[in-house]
């Protein structure tokens, strides 16, 4: 149909969950944005991702560290990869028309990236973000700290996207190809999502206290999030950890921020 995007999934592969990808200083990595087919609720639908992953890899990196992040798009759209919240050189920001071109599908282009902050960043595109961030293009960064005693120790570490996307009739509701039509690309959706996945659960043991890495995906939903029956204490945000750590039944999360919570589980 002339005017909106394909949403034929013949021939597609199925996105993948999202890995860890440990990368060291001087590390060059590909990186490539494809039209891949996903599982929501009932549906198989269309979907974006970055190397056959919905969230993209989570990018495990030392503080201090460059890497080189070989991009190719192989999507419907043009996009760039904005780093959100890395204190990069400019030039590698992603902006569209202000630091970089597009990268149209079929290009690439060279992101060289240094992490001197420790903590947890995303990335994402920074064109169409209604449509290309909502359809799966999203992915953490994880800086770990110079200072091996900067976080508390825990048990596990895990990262977590909330996200939501608007079905309608067992169909991701359409997209106007000609440009984003909500105000700031924001679209409520009707469909909760945690790591992409409408179900997504996690066991932990009785006595296991898990650091969660949280990042709001959504274009426009704010969340609120707790885990009931778990004692949470906020640690940190988007620059890192908080000076002082703060008992918390939940945190407000709004679209782009991080929040860094240790969950004890006390009970199974
Ligand atoms: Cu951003």
């Amino acid at each position: 149909m002339v005017g909106t995007f394909s949403t034929d999934i013949t021939g597609l592969l199925e996105a993948k969950a999202s890995e860890t990808v440990d990368l060291k200083n001087g590390d060059t990595y590909d990186f490539t944005a494809s039209i891949v087919k996903k599982t929501i609720g009932n549906s198989v639908v269309k979907m974006l991702a970055y190397n056959g992953m919905i969230p993209g890899p989570l990018i495990k990196i030392e503080q201090g560290a460059e890497v080189t992040l070989n991009f190719t798009n192989n999507t419907d759209i043009d996009t760039t990869i904005h780093s959100h919240g890395v204190r990069l050189e400019n030039k590698f920001d992603g902006v569209p028309g202000m630091t970089q071109k597009e990268v149209k599908p079929g290009e690439s282009f060279t992101y060289k990236i240094k992490f001197p902050d420790e903590g947890m960043y995303w990335y994402h595109p920074h064109i169409r973000e209604d449509y290309a961030q909502e359809l799966g293009l999203y992915g953490n960064y994880l800086v770990v700290p110079n200072d091996p005693n900067y976080w508390s120790p825990v048990n596990r570490e895990v990262a977590l996207f909330v996200d939501d996307i608007l079905m309608d009739d067992g169909k991701i509701a359409m997209f106007s190809k000609a440009s984003a039509d909500r105000t700031l690309m924001g679209r409520f959706g009707n469909t909760l999502l945690v790591n992409g996945e409408t179900n997504y659960s996690l066991q932990a043991k009785a006595g296991e206290v898990i650091r969660f890495y949280i990042t709001n995906s959504a274009n426009t939903r704010t969340f609120n999030i707790s885990i009931p029956g778990a004692k949470m204490k906020l640690v940190g945000a988007d620059g890192g950890k908080y000076e002082r750590e703060i008992w918390s039944d939940g945190v407000i999360l709004s679209p782009s921020e991080r929040a860094i919570v240790e969950v004890l589980f006390a009970n199974t």
